[in-house]
């Protein structure tokens, strides 16, 4: 059994309705992956990397399960798909109906050509750290050798 922290994020109408209905959809479904211990708060934020979007609404979680990351994040995926995402075609960091991302999976350090641990952007992503550090400050990113915390007010100007 590990803690998986994943990020929720969503910025179109999916099957389910709006981004937050999407994410209240979303969040019962990751419940069937294991044990959901913490859920942040919902944040609507401003896009980053692609302007031209309407605003997402972020979230996240940790959820404890037996899945190893490899399956947790082809189960993730295939949620995604279930909601409509369709990654056959879109602009790089444009609009979708739900975006599922494995950010930390225990302190594991892993790259493989489908999976990087910890997620490689997301120290910089301030729509990642601000419900990561809701729901877990203290946590210790395994490279970096930083709590959420700390990472987060490194980020603020
Ligand atoms: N996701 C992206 C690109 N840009 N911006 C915000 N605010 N929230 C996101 O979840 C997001 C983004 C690529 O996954
Ligand atoms: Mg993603
Ligand atoms: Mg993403």
């Amino acid at each position: 059994m590990e803690t998986a922290y994943i990020a929720l994020g969503a910025n179109l109408p999916s099957p389910a309705g709006t981004p937050r209905q999407t994410l209240d959809t979303a969040l019962a479904r990751l419940g069937e992956l294991g044990a959901l211990v913490a859920h942040s708060s919902y944040y609507a934020t401003e896009p980053v990397g692609y302007a031209d979007q309407p605003a997402f609404l972020n979230a996240a979680v940790a959820l404890q399960t037996d899945l190893a990351p490899e399956a947790l994040l082809e189960r993730l995926l295939a949620i995604e798909r279930s909601f409509g995402r369709d990654r056959s075609h879109g602009i790089l960091n444009g609009p979708r109906t739900l975006d599922l991302d494995l950010l930390l999976y225990g302190d594991r350090i892993l790259t493989t050509p489908a999976l990087q641990l910890p997620h490689p952007r997301m120290a910089e992503r301030a729509f990642v750290l601000i419900p990561l550090a809701e729901i877990a400050p203290d946590l210790i990113h395994p490279l970096l050798q930083k709590s959420m915390k700390q990472l987060l007010q490194e980020l603020k100007p």
